[in-house]
C-alpha cells in the first residue's frame, strides 16, 4: 500500500514537472499559424548556447588595440605604414595579462590585425607583419606572447581580425576571402584555445572603389570547426555590438531578437542549437526584442549585447590623452550601464609605444576593481526571510548560486517577493539576475521598501532583467523590501537578488 502511494506520488510529481518543462532552443522559427501568445511562449524559451552562456558570465572583457597606429599616433592606418616603425622596446605581455587579471577581467581580445593590415604575428600570408619589423629582429610574435600570458594568468584569449584591410592587394576581390581564411586558420590553430573572434564592421571603400566581398558564412564555419567554443562577436552570430562605443546599454535590453536571416542549410544543420547567421537589419534601435517586434519575426534567436568602450577617448594609445583616462568611478558607472543592463563590458586599454599599459590606466583599473569589491563584498539581503504566496524554491534567490532559481507556481507570470532582512540596512544598489538557461522573460519589475511610517514606497523600477540588472538609487534604510514582477513572458525564473551599498561616486 505504502509502495503504491509512493509511486502514485512520484508519478504525480513527474507529470506536474513535465508540464513545466518547456522545450528550449537557441533559435526557433515562427510560423504563420503561431498566435501572439504562442510567439511569446516561444520567445520565453529561447536560451543561450553554452559558449554564449560562458561568455556572458565572464562579464568583463579587455580589448587591446595595439599595432602600427600605436607608433604613428593615429586611429586608422591606411596600410602604407612601414613595418620598421613597429618596435615596442619594453613590450611585456605579462604586464598586460597581470594588470587585466588584477582588475578582475576574464579575457583579452587583441587586435591581431587592424584596418591597416599590419599583422602582430609572423603570418605566411603577407610581408606586412612583425616579421619585417625591428622588434626582436623580426623574430617576435605578439599574438603568441599575449596568448601565453593569458594562459599563465588563467584568463581567456580572443582575436580581433579586421575584415577591412587597407594593405592587402587582394582586398575587394574574391581572392581576399582565401587570404583572410588563411589568416584566420593561422590564428585559430597556432595559439591554443581562442574564446572569442571579433569581426569589426568598420570599413571604407579604398580610393579605387574597392568593395567589401566578405564570405562571412565560410569564415564562421571555419571558426566553428577549429574553435567550437569561440564566440563570434560583432559581425558574427553569437554576440552583437550594443550600438554605441560609449559603454551604454539599453534600458530595455532583450537577448532574444528576431532573426529572419535563416535558410534551409541552417535548419537542416540542426542549427536550432548552433546558429550560423547573424540577424540582419537595424540592431541599433531602442527596442530590439519587444512584443511588437517579435510578433513580426520569422524566427527568434538568442543574440546578446556586447557593450564596448575605451578607457581613453581613442582606441589606440595617444600620449596627449594620458590625462583623459576614465576614472575608476566612471568605469563603475559604465559597468552599471553595460553588465548591469544585460550585456558584457568590453573595455579597451591601449598599450603605449613602449609596449606597456600606461600607469594612469592601471590606476583607474585597480580603483574600479576596488569599488566593485567594496560594493559587492556583502549582499545586504543575505540571511533575509523570503515570503511569496505563489513562489517555488524561494531560498534559491539568496543562495549565491547562479544556476538555482526561484520561480512561480502554476502559470503565474506575476509575483511579489518579500524580503525581511535580518536587521535594518542602508543600500543604494539593486542587483537582479534571471536564470537565462531558462530564457529571458521579465518585462517589468519594481522594488518597494517599507518606510518607518509603515507605508510602502517604490525605490526603483525597470523593464528587462536578463543575465543581470543593476539599478542605482538614492540610499534607503529599511528592513523589508518587496520585489514586484508585474509582467513576464512566462513564469519568471530569478537566480539571485542582491542589495548593496555602493560608495558614493
Ligand atoms: C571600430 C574601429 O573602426 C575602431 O578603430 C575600433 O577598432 C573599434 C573597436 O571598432 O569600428
Amino acid at each position: 500500500m505504502k509502495i503504491l502511494s509512493t509511486s502514485v506520488a512520484m508519478a504525480f510529481f513527474l507529470i506536474s514537472n513535465i508540464s513545466f518543462a518547456q522545450k528550449k532552443y537557441n533559435y526557433v522559427p515562427i510560423t504563420q499559424a503561431d498566435s501572439p501568445s504562442e510567439i511569446i511562449r516561444k520567445a520565453a524559451n529561447v536560451v543561450p548556447t553554452s559558449r554564449q552562456l560562458e561568455w556572458q558570465k565572464k562579464e568583463l572583457l579587455a580589448f587591446i588595440h595595439f599595432g602600427v597606429n600605436t607608433f604613428t599616433n593615429k586611429e586608422w592606418g591606411d596600410g602604407t605604414e612601414n613595418e620598421k616603425i613597429f618596435n615596442p622596446q619594453k613590450f611585456d605581455a605579462d604586464q598586460w595579462a597581470r594588470t587585466i587579471k588584477d582588475a578582475g577581467f576574464k579575457e583579452i581580445i587583441l587586435t591581431c590585425k587592424h584596418h591597416d593590415g599590419f599583422c602582430l604575428w609572423p603570418t605566411k600570408t603577407t610581408e606586412h607583419s612583425v616579421k619585417n619589423s625591428p622588434w626582436k629582429s623580426g623574430k617576435g610574435d605578439i599574438v603568441k606572447e599575449v596568448s601565453e600570458a593569458c594562459k599563465k594568468y588563467g584568463i581567456s584569449f580572443g582575436v580581433y581580425l579586421s575584415p577591412w584591410d587597407r594593405n592587402s592587394k587582394y582586398y575587394g576581390t574574391d581572392k581576399y576571402n582565401d587570404f583572410f581564411v588563411k589568416q584566420l586558420i593561422e590564428l585559430l590553430t597556432n595559439y591554443g584555445k581562442i574564446s572569442e573572434v571579433w569581426f569589426d564592421g568598420a570599413y571604407g571603400e579604398g580610393p579605387n572603389g574597392k568593395k567589401r566581398l566578405y564570405d562571412f558564412i565560410r569564415w564562421y564555419k571555419i571558426i566553428r570547426k577549429l574553435q567550437p567554443e569561440a564566440v563570434i562577436a560583432n559581425m558574427g552570430p553569437d554576440a552583437r555590438w550594443v550600438g554605441n562605443e560609449g559603454g551604454q546599454g539599453r534600458l530595455t535590453e532583450w537577448s532574444v531578437l528576431p532573426n529572419d536571416n535563416m535558410n534551409q542549410e541552417m535548419i537542416t544543420a540542426n542549427s536550432q542549437h548552433d546558429v550560423l547567421y547573424k540577424p540582419l537589419g537595424d540592431l541599433c534601435g531602442q527596442d530590439l526584442g519587444g512584443r511588437s517586434i517579435i510578433n513580426k519575426a520569422k524566427g527568434l534567436v538568442w543574440y546578446p549585447a556586447e557593450t564596448n568602450t575605451s578607457i581613453r577617448p581613442g582606441w589606440f594609445y595617444h600620449p596627449e590623452e594620458d590625462n583623459r583616462v576614465k576614472s575608476s568611478e566612471e568605469l563603475m558607472n559604465r559597468y552599471i550601464t553595460s553588465v548591469g543592463m544585460n550585456g558584457t563590458f568590453l573595455l579597451n586599454m591601449p598599450p603605449t609605444p613602449d609596449g606597456l599599459i600606461h600607469e594612469n590606466d592601471i590606476k583607474s583599473l585597480i580603483g574600479f576593481k576596488m569599488i566593485r569589491d567594496q560594493t559587492f563584498k556583502v549582499n545586504l539581503a543575505h540571511g533575509a526571510t523570503v515570503k511569496c504566496s505563489n513562489g517555488k524554491n524561494m531560498n534559491f534567490i539568496l543562495d549565491g548560486k547562479y544556476n538555482t532559481y526561484f520561480t512561480t507556481k502554476n502559470q503565474d507570470t506575476t509575483t511579489v517577493i518579500e524580503l525581511t532582512l535580518p536587521s535594518v540596512k542602508t543600500f543604494n544598489l539593486l542587483s537582479v539576475q534571471e536564470c537565462i538557461t531558462e530564457g529571458q522573460r521579465v518585462e517589468e519589475f519594481r522594488l518597494d521598501y517599507l518606510k518607518e511610517n509603515g507605508q510602502w514606497e517604490t525605490i526603483t523600477s525597470g523593464t528587462t532583467i536578463g543575465y543581470k540588472r543593476l539599478l542605482k538609487f538614492n540610499a534607503v534604510t529599511a528592513k523589508k523590501v518587496r520585489l514586484y514582477i508585474t509582467r513576464s513572458r512566462l513564469n519568471p525564473t530569478i537566480s539571485e537578488i542582491g542589495l548593496y551599498k555602493m560608495p558614493n561616486i
